[in-house]
């Protein structure tokens, strides 16, 4: 791989100490799902346990830089120079059902731009990364997004609407426009793998509603880095650390985005 910045290096290092309890957490879940208690407590603590693991990796290295994530927060709010983002488990109800897709997903940004990043699904044993300027992998090759050029063949994923979600009939609206005009839809539920599983190919396109940035942080460079283009929409300045995410291999974007933007949704 030719990927060699010290972030990516240390994000790759942080991912892989913090996969190793990952798995092993993942491999108790079989046993806790049968028990009266259910899994739901130890899921938690599996999330901050991967996320400490990761955090104290990058602090030992970069005491200074702001943190955010999902389970602690932000850390350091004023550092908006360096900052990393991180998601310990994206795609947690999976990984609460004993379903092998979800991720570890850490990115690094420079004044507001993300510079590198990394998703690693640990079973699957798959570790997307990107550079910027130094392209996408997969393990160690260089993966690219889909040529497919019409939108009618193409395969799209998409997440949501989330339980506590307000807006779940505008979601559904614009399930069902997509799905008249596309190939087949398929709902995976880990947005990290679904952006960067738009990098490698396997889908032409991917939007959804209401995520939270440490979702797609690192989704945003593996896709640029592979050649597809990602956009946010409908953005509230009130809430920056929530997206509405459009991605696709740059080829079906106008077309995606004329489909969730039709009036009867709005
Ligand atoms: P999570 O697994 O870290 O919660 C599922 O469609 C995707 O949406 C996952 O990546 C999930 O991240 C994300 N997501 C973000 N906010 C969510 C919420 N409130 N409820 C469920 N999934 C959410
Ligand atoms: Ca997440």
């Amino acid at each position: 791989m030719r990927l060699n910045s010290p972030q990516i290096n240390l994000i790759t290092r942080a991912c892989m100490k913090a996969s190793r309890s990952l798995i092993r957490d993942f491999g108790e879940i079989e046993n806790l799902q049968v028990s009266t208690k259910g899994p739901g407590d130890f899921v938690t603590s599996a999330d901050k346990r991967t996320e400490k693991i990761i955090i104290d990796e990058l602090q030992k290295a970069h005491p200074d830089y702001g943190i955010v994530t999902e389970e602690t927060g932000i850390i350091n709010k004023s550092n908006l120079d360096n900052r990393w983002i991180i998601d310990p488990i994206d795609g947690t109800m999976n990984f609460l059902n004993g379903i092998p897709q979800f991720a570890i997903s850490i990115a690094y940004e420079e004044n507001d731009e993300v510079k590198c990043g990394v998703i690693f699904n640990p079973i699957m044993n798959e570790m997307f990364c990107a550079e910027k300027g130094n392209g996408s992998y997969l393990n160690n090759s260089r993966i690219r997004v889909s040529n497919k050029k019409n939108i009618k063949d193409s395969l799209i994923v998409t997440g949501g609407p989330n339980g506590s979600s307000k807006i779940k009939d505008k979601i559904f609206s614009e399930y069902i426009n997509v799905s008249k005009s596309v190939s087949n839809i398929r709902k995976l539920g880990s947005a990290a793998l679904d952006v960067a599983y738009v990098a490698c190919g396997r889908f032409d396109g991917y939007w959804q509603r209401e995520l939270n940035y440490w979702d797609i942080a690192a989704g945003i460079i593996i896709l640029k880095e592979a050649g597809g283009f990602v956009e946010f929409f409908d953005e509230d300045k009130n809430l920056p650390l929530v997206k509405n995410i459009l991605a696709t291999n740059a080829n079906i974007h106008d077309e995606l985005r004329g489909l969730l933007n039709k009036k009867d949704i709005e």
